[in-house]
């Protein structure tokens, strides 16, 4: 009895503030909610290896698996803070305000915090401490006639009270959400958007990019694969209208753009192969799409780029700093502000509506989504966000290589097997893929056409499969005429290196 009203005193309380606070950040900031703010922090402050056994374990689903940690610890402390407040109600109050306490720290902690952050948690707190007094009023109990177990003093009002707690809670909740979706404005921005059509179109790209074999990833990514990997809980909801971009920091002339400026400076379309550094040996966290940008270097060198520095700090609307080498955006490369991808202005997801790519870098030092700034600096002068947690600074692609089909534990009647995969180095290039099978020798792969370096290659290997459960192994060599090493790296802090293997089975 104690304990189950406890959990309805805790649940509701928590539930009441946990609902008044996401509607409140609804309308005045998404990512204010509580639960998003401690969940940001909770990302901010994980320790390397728990983050990498995150991205391994989650996936894109990462954060998902966050929330739901995040909740459920809430739950178990809701249910311990409704037992205090049976007990004493100061109790209840004292660690309800407690945990608006880290709430607020949360919420302020944010890169781009404003006072008003601090709304949806006070607001939740407030009417959470008021429905917490109520509810656990109403749970009062008297020692039963005969028996002396406590039952409710009056259970008609414990029900109409939690009753009308729960609807508070709900309403607050599912308003939140309605309102949250209207005011989507990056969805709705992203909507009424038409991006002119390239001056320089990409150049066509060969049909033999294509290994023809069924099993290996496409070759231009369709945006809905693409795989996402950044820091937040929310995806940022940027209106094009509003949205502007500076350009600052060691420069002779600071500039301001906005959408339309940028615009009408021209579009290029180009094909680039994107890849995070988390990936692990034979990982999904690649992907090629045909990218509609603005050419960076020219931008830059517009801006008038002192003597002496080395790096560019690129800012997100909520706040993510990533270091380019400016080498790199200034060798002549590819370096795009792109604001489509595969034809369509960018997915939310994947940065809308202006992101950076740096062909031949991993993503984190070179693919900065929802771009708001760029800062002309050193490297000396400035850590950026992953570098501050000791990823390195400078992070070209390695030469990497991945078996597509079959899938690991496949089975395959013996003949002909089609072993088939993709291979990248980006900005070298790849010129050979060799397949091991078991401890045989090194076999060279057929290579599908590479019309750029900035894009990865399929090959292709037959292979006549005899019984019994084999090994099957890649490694590819790029321009340079280095092979990819088999000494097995993990990802932190620079991308894993080793190479792919497979196990299948011939009947
Ligand atoms: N604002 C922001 N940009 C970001 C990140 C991020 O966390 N926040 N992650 C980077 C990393 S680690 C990678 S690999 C690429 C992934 O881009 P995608 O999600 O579009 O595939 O975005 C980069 N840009
Ligand atoms: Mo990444």
């Amino acid at each position: 009895m104690t304990v189950a009203r406890g959990l309805v005193v805790g649940v509701l309380s928590a539930g009441v503030t946990l609902g008044v606070a996401h509607l409140v950040a609804a309308l005045v900031n998404p990512a204010a909610d509580p639960v998003l703010a401690v969940g940001s922090v909770a990302v901010d402050l994980a320790p390397q290896p728990v983050k990498a056994f995150a991205i391994r374990t989650f996936g894109t689903n990462d954060k998902i698996a966050l929330l739901a940690g995040v909740y459920t610890l809430l739950a178990v402390s809701a249910v311990l803070l409704g037992a205090a407040t049976l007990r004493r109600r100061r109790y209840g109050l004292a660690g309800l305000a407690a945990f608006a306490a880290v709430g607020v720290a949360a919420a302020l902690s944010r890169p781009t915090a404003t006072l008003v952050d601090v709304l949806p948690v006070l607001a939740g707190a407030g009417i959470g401490m008021a429905a917490m007094l109520v509810v656990s009023r109403a749970a009062r109990t008297v020692p039963a006639p005969g028996s002396g177990r406590p039952r409710l003093l009056n259970r008609r009002q414990f029900l109409a009270t939690t009753a009308g707690a729960a609807v508070t809670a709900g309403a607050a909740a599912t308003t939140g959400q309605a309102v949250g979706r209207r005011s989507a404005a990056g969805a709705r921005s992203r909507a009424a958007l038409r991006i002119p059509p390239p001056t320089q179109p990409a150049p066509p790209l060969p049909g033999g990019v294509s290994a023809g074999v069924d099993g290996v990833s496409a070759f231009l990514t369709p945006n809905r694969d693409f795989y996402r990997v950044d820091t937040a809980l929310t995806v940022p909801q940027v209106d094009v209208e509003t949205w502007r971009l500076t350009v600052d920091g060691a420069v002779d002339r600071p500039r301001t753009w906005t959408f339309d400026d940028l615009l009408a400076r021209g579009l290029v379309e180009r094909d680039i192969t994107l890849n995070c550094v988390s990936n692990e040996v034979g990982g999904p966290y690649i992907g090629t799409a045909r990218w509609t940008g603005i050419p960076l270097a020219p931008l830059l060198r517009e801006a008038g780029i002192r003597a002496g520095q080395n790096q560019l700090v690129s800012r997100s609307v909520e706040g993510m700093t990533i270091g380019t080498p400016l080498e790199a955006i200034l060798d002549g490369r590819d370096a795009l502000l792109a604001v489509a991808m595969n034809g369509e202005p960018l997915p939310l997801e994947h940065g809308f509506p202006v992101r950076m790519l740096v062909p031949g870098l991993y993503g984190y030092v070179g693919a900065c989504k929802w771009l708001t700034s760029m800062r002309v600096t050193t490297f000396d002068a400035f850590d950026p966000y992953w570098v501050q947690r000791g990823w390195a600074a400078q992070a070209p692609v390695k030469t990497a290589s991945r078996i597509d089909t079959p899938k690991p534990f496949a089975q395959r009647p013996a003949g002909p097997v089609m072993i088939a995969g993709v291979a990248w180095a980006q900005r070298r290039g790849i010129t050979a893929v060799e397949v091991q099978i078991d401890d045989g020798s090194w076999r060279q792969a057929r290579l599908a056409d590479g019309p750029s370096p900035d894009l990865w290659r399929q090959w292709t290997y037959r292979w006549d499969a005899t019984p019994g459960s084999h090994t099957v192994r890649v490694r590819a060599t790029d321009a340079t005429g280095a092979t990819q090493t088999d000494q097995r790296a993990a990802p932190f802090p620079d991308g894993a290196t080793g190479w792919h293997s497979t196990t299948v089975t011939i009947t």
